[in-house]
């Protein structure tokens, strides 16, 4: 049995203070008001003494009840404890989570920066290959095949540009022999490159040359290569109808080599077209020259050569080179026609201004490399 006694001030405390150390187990013996001790005692409120006994086994009882409180509460704050931890790694992985997804996003936006200044210098680039194709005369159809895209460098590009044209670029250089017709529209050249192949054929190449022409249009061009035939005395014909033609090559049949020029038919009336083809079946050509122009514009080869593909000529003679400083049309020419390329002319001067070009030479040209002169 334990016995206590508490002061208190009144019953309530008294109450308190037993459950609290004895527990509800604990009996009160007895009560009774004091005063405090001494003189002060006189003057404040009466305290009460209070008596309070609990058996043993009770107290046993009460102790296990603290402790098995106390392991509640342990237990109790061990929960609250994980579940603190809980939160916190809840909160952490969410952190993590957030991070991550913020990292992720400043790699797209630095992806997306990258694609912004690659575009740009890829724009950049195209507008100089755009520019120098533009330079050197190249025309938008023919650029339009290039894949521009491809390239984002314009040394790179130039590199594969020129192993393109070597490719594309082809050149014949034949024996002159047979029968050689020119064609082709007015004023390109062709009485001109006739006279100048008949002073090569004839003056170096010491072979017999013969000349027809049914250029009867303009008399001043009948004069012309008249004049030429007279200095470098070959035989001339001048034929008007498809009989004379065949008369005209019966009586040239001696010769090495026959050349003969057509009358610079315009390659938009079809009637002219079919009328020249028509001579050109009679001659029954070995070899038949499309003549065009270098200073041709870029939207009229594609009209000449459409209009003149009638008449199956093998290869083309690309003249008055001298009078442009850009030679894209040349690839123009090639790219449109898919044909050799025979002859470049240079100049007015007979015979001297007329070669076959090497690759390499047609290469430069059109690549701004390399001027005529
Ligand atoms: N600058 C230059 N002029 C040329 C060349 N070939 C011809 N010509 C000139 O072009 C004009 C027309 O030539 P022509 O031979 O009559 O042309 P056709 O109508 O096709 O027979 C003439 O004044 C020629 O001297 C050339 O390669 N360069
Ligand atoms: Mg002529």
């Amino acid at each position: 049995m334990v016995i206590k006694k508490y002061i208190v001030k009144n019953m309530n405390e008294a109450l308190t203070r037993i459950r609290y150390e004895l527990g509800k187990d604990a009996i009160i013996i007895s009560q009774r008001k004091i005063r405090e001790a001494g003189v002060k005692g006189y003057f404040k409120p009466k305290l009460m003494e209070v008596t309070a006994a609990l058996e043993n086994n009770k107290l046993d009882r009460k102790n296990k009840t603290i402790n098995y409180e106390k392991e509640e509460n342990i237990d109790s704050f061990k929960e609250s404890l994980n579940n603190i931890n809980k939160i916190i790694t809840k909160d952490e992985n969410k952190i993590d989570k957030e991070e991550d997804k913020l990292k992720e996003e400043v790699k797209e936006i630095k992806q997306l920066l990258n694609k912004v200044i690659q575009n740009t210098n890829k724009e950049k680039e195209d507008n100089l290959i755009k520019d120098y194709l533009n330079e050197i005369d190249i025309e938008e159809s023919v650029i339009e095949e290039l894949d521009l895209e491809d390239y984002d460098n314009i040394d790179k590009f130039k590199e594969s540009f020129r192993k393109l044209l070597v490719k594309d670029i082809k050149v014949s250089s034949q024996d002159l022999r047979g029968k050689i017709a020119l064609i082709g529209p007015t004023g390109v050249g062709k009485t001109t490159t006739i006279a100048k192949l008949a002073g090569r054929l004839a003056l170096i190449e010491k072979k017999k040359v013969g000349l027809i022409t049914i250029d009867t249009y303009r008399i001043g061009a009948v004069e012309q290569l008249k004049t030429y035939a007279e200095i470098m005395n070959i035989p001339f014909k001048v034929v008007i109808t498809l009989k004379e033609m065949e008369e005209a090559i019966k009586e040239l049949e001696d010769c090495d080599v026959v050349l003969i020029d057509t009358t610079g038919r315009s390659s938009k009336n079809t009637m002219q077209i079919s009328e020249l083809r028509a001579f050109i079946k009679k001659i029954n050509a070995d070899n038949i020259s499309l003549v065009i122009s270098g200073t041709t514009k870029n939207r009229d080869i594609e009209t000449i050569l459409r209009g003149y593909s009638e008449v199956n000529y093998e290869n083309i003679i690309i003249t008055k080179l001298d009078e442009t400083t850009s030679y894209g049309c040349i690839y123009n020419i090639i790219k449109k026609s898919n044909k050799e390329i025979a002859y470049i002319t240079t100049g007015q001067n007979v015979p001297e201004d007329i070669r076959t070009p090497s690759v390499n030479e047609v290469c430069k040209l059109i690549l701004g490399e390399d001027t005529i002169c």
